[in-house]
């Protein structure tokens, strides 16, 4: 399994609204999470920094911001509806991480909204990846496997199941962004090759049961 960001030892920053503006400007990579409200953002998020799980709504509002090493993520709150996300930050953002729920069909169906607004917004070259969150709850999934990675295909992006609880794939899916925009960076002709399609597949966890629903 991945490993080796290292997370925990760093500082939370508050940032109302988890604004980029709030932050220094710097030559981070910029990971900006998206997403229909309540599909478990905040929570993959504080579960990737701190290692858990905070159940309820207590951060409903709330966005959170914070550095890992040389990677700048930020959270949207309050933004999920359609259309709502501020531009700029869609401009800023050098990666972008797409969560629906697979136990919310809805958070699913407007996933393709989302990639249409981000093909407006975003950076050409942004790396994107679908994340079918909640994962976890197997009893109440809606969205089978099969159909987050015929979706992903189509786009032509990266693709994991992953749970903000148990912390299935929360690391990797940093991970392989970090691993992507580092190397874009130091990319030459005859230098090494990175995939991130390939790592993913590689590297991440299927749910325990129940995912041929
Ligand atoms: N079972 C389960 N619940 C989750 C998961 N991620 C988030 N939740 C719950 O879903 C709700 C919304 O999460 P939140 O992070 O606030 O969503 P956001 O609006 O996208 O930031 C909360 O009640 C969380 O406890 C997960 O992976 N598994
Ligand atoms: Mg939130």
């Amino acid at each position: 399994p991945a490993q080796g960001l290292g997370p925990r030892s760093q500082g939370a920053v508050q940032a109302p609204e988890g604004s980029p503006a709030s932050s220094p400007p710097s030559p981070r990579g910029q990971v900006m999470l998206l997403g229909d409200s309540g599909v478990g953002k905040t929570c993959f998020l504080i579960q990737f920094k701190d290692g858990a799980f905070l159940s309820g709504t207590f951060i409903a509002t709330v966005g959170i911001d914070f550095r890992v090493r040389w990677l700048q993520i930020w959270d949207t709150a309050g933004q999920e509806r359609f259309r709502s996300v501020t531009h700029a930050y869609y401009r800023d953002a050098q990666a972008l991480l797409l969560l629906y729920d697979i136990t919310n069909k809805s958070s699913f169906d407007n996933i393709r909204a989302w990639l249409t607004e981000i093909h407006e917004y975003a950076q050409r070259d942004v790396v994107i990846m679908l994340l079918g969150n909640k994962a976890d709850v197997s009893s109440e999934r809606v969205i089978r496997s099969e159909d987050g990675e015929t979706l992903a295909r189509e786009y032509g992006v990266p693709f994991m199941e992953t749970s903000a609880k148990t912390g299935m794939n929360v690391e990797l899916a940093f991970l392989a962004i970090a691993k992507e925009l580092k190397y874009r960076s130091l990319w030459q002709p005859d230098g090494p090759h990175f995939q991130i399609r390939d790592f993913v597949e590689s590297q991440k966890k299927q749910p325990s049961c129940c995912s041929f629903l």
